[in-house]
């Protein structure tokens, strides 16, 4: 393993001003994306949309660092039989790909989950590096409920995460590792906050014990945000707050950066959210976005599966891309969306 290659890299993935696309839609994910906007999700439509991103060059050269690429798209060629991972390269972004196969039932702790996807992991990354890929993802899903998380869903998933991370490393591929505490339900803020931090303390027990160099990957987390049933909805300063103090108890500062979810917040809050954090710096990590729905909401809807409708959904991708960007450096300020409106 060369670390010092694998710190380059993981620092230019939150370099100030520029975050992470997360397209990495599994095929049942990408159909359900696509239902709502009326498309079919055959191949040539799931390429078609990529393409129209990855052809964005305001955004990918200016606000994206990196994209997180599915299995059957780091493969594809776009309609002129250019690798649409060359696409991404050519835009001066890092490829990455998703390497979790999904989640499981996990036995004896009832409506828990385990992500899955370890055997023959090493094998699969050392393909993806000849692909291209720089960076790899790996996400456990982490819900609040009664009696939920039981700490035996959060050990096996740190353990597991910690697992896919050395695999990753040793692969000269740098890991971002994420621990997603889903912001369904109706929990309040203090609740997600106490989980959260139980779920960051053993996922870094578990990289350290696992011998991660946490100077060679990125964390993916979710906010400290009220659940979405919840009748008393925090404030975007309060998330702020108590997310950055969250992140200082439980995030080594060895950890170049920090890229978060955006968990079903609004394309507005999760940059809002984002650019008060920062605000509230010096901090010790970059922080930035890697998110999927809140940065492709807008051109899938601008899109909705027409050929000519490619320039307005590369504008809408390019305007969120651009807003978190500014975020990224707390620069950003809710006047330009009404401008852009
Ligand atoms: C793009 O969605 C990713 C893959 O989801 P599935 O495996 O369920 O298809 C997802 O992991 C994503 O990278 C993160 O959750 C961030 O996306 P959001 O929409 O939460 O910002």
């Amino acid at each position: 393993m060369n670390l010092t290659e694998l710190n380059k890299i993981a620092t230019a993935m939150v370099a100030p001003g520029k975050g992470i696309l997360a397209a990495d839609e599994s095929s049942g994910t990408i159909k359900k994306r696509f239902d709502a906007i009326g498309v079919e999700s055959t191949e040539d439509n799931r390429r078609d949309y990529r393409e129209m991103l990855f052809r964005s060059r305001d955004a990918m050269s200016q606000h994206i660092s990196g994209v997180i690429l599915y299995d059957e798209t780091i493969w594809q060629n776009a309609k002129d039989g250019t690798p649409l991972i060359k696409l991404i390269e050519e835009s001066g972004a890092i490829p990455g790909i998703k390497v979790d196969e999904g989640t499981q039932a996990l036995p004896m702790c009832q409506g828990e989950l385990v992500t899955v996807g370890l055997d023959k992991l090493a094998e699969r990354l050392k393909k993806y590096y000849e692909r291209g890929a720089r960076f790899a993802k790996w996400r456990a899903v982490i819900d609040i409920g009664g009696g939920i998380p039981s700490m035996t869903a959060i050990s096996v998933n740190a353990h597991a995460l910690a697992r896919y991370a050395a695999l990753c490393q040793a692969a000269q591929i740098v890991p971002i590792v994420e621990p997603e505490v889903l912001m369904d339900g109706d929990h309040d803020i203090d609740r997600c906050f106490e989980v959260t931090s139980r779920v960051l303390n053993k996922t870094f027990q578990e990289l350290r014990v696992q011998r991660v160099a946490l100077e060679g990957m990125v964390l993916k987390p979710n906010m400290a945000v009220s659940g979405k049933k919840c009748a008393k909805q925090a404030s975007v300063a309060e998330v702020a707050e108590k997310t950055v103090r969250l992140l200082k108890a439980c995030v080594p500062a060895a950890v170049p950066g920090i890229a978060f979810l955006s968990g079903g917040q609004s394309d507005e809050d999760a940059t809002a959210h984002l650019d008060a954090m920062n605000r509230l710096g010096p901090l010790p990590w970059g922080l930035t976005f890697s998110y999927g729905r809140a940065l492709q909401a807008a051109p899938q809807k601008a899109w909705s599966g027409r050929a000519d409708n490619v320039a307005a959904g590369q504008r809408a991708f390019s305007h969120r891309a651009r807003m978190n960007g500014l975020a990224s450096q707390g620069k950003w300020d809710s006047s330009l969306e009404k401008k852009a409106a």
